[in-house]
């Protein structure tokens, strides 16, 4: 879990065009920028170079570069994001991605994948399969992942309410430490890790982000916040009330290596 480099790419004149099934109406875009460029700065003060992408008017998601790839120190796969309207999004992360990485694959059709649906807990990956990521694309990550000495498991969330991404409910912290919201709580392949439940009223905030020492971490949800403190976690406060409109949380807005 130590990171050196983060990409970035801060949200565009047409964010509030976006997909969003959240209902908390517009997102006020130069209220998005100014806690974009908060979380550019908390992602510096946890030690990492950051790499800004140009705005790119033509994606309203393109803020939300986690979904286009998945990366870990040794390797980098370009994903096939499950909405049409993203598939555009991969190919300038895909360029710079091949100028970084020796070791790059590609999600190929008929398989979707979603970077937001790929959780990284150190000894194995969990894959959600969800609305956007299909099995197709799950099979695909997990033969590269295999053939890169990493093991992972399938967590099927499509019957999951209220959640987008397999990690808008679950997020590693820690080798050994979940934090992990009710309805995924009892999945047999978390069972074995230290996990820390997320109060229902505080789901949103299951999203967080271990970076080296810190965890980036959502403001306003004050149970779970006291429950990561008292575990010892030093906490960054990130407020994401206009990403959260259009079902984005702090995990989606960076891709760490
Ligand atoms: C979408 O629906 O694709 C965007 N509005 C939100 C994507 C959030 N990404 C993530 O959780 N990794």
């Amino acid at each position: 879990m130590r990171f050196s480099h983060a990409i970035v790419r801060a949200p565009c004149p047409s964010f509030a065009d976006g997909l969003t099934t959240a209902g908390l109406g517009k997102p006020d875009v130069a209220k998005a920028l100014a806690q974009h460029e908060a979380y550019v700065r908390a992602l510096r003060l946890c030690g990492l170079d950051v790499t800004a992408l140009p705005p790119d008017d033509d994606h309203p998601d393109s803020t939300f570069v986690e979904d286009t790839a998945v990366i870990s120190a040794a390797f980098a796969v370009a994903t096939r994001p499950g909405a049409p309207s993203r598939e555009g999004e991969v190919a300038p992360i895909r360029a710079l991605l091949a100028d970084r990485f020796d070791r790059i694959g590609t999600i190929e059709a008929p398989g979707t994948l979603d970077g937001g649906d790929i959780c990284d807990a150190g000894e194995r990956f969990f894959l959600g399969v969800s609305h956007r990521t299909n099995e197709a694309g799950a099979a695909q990550l997990k033969a590269f992942l295999e053939a890169h000495g990493r093991p992972s498991t399938n967590i099927d969330i499509r019957g999951v309410p209220g959640i987008l991404h397999l990690k808008s409910g679950v997020s590693a912290i820690a080798p050994d430490t979940l934090v992990v919201i009710d309805d995924l709580a009892g999945h047999p392949a978390f069972s074995g890790h230290r996990m820390i439940r997320v109060p229902p009223e505080e789901a949103y905030a299951a999203n967080c982000v271990r970076v080296n020492d810190h965890v980036l971490f959502a403001a306003g949800y004050p149970r779970l916040e006291a429950s990561l403190r008292e575990a010892g976690f030093s906490l960054l406060t990130l407020d994401m009330s206009e990403f959260r409109k259009m079902d984005g949380g702090l995990s989606c807005l960076s891709l760490r290596y």
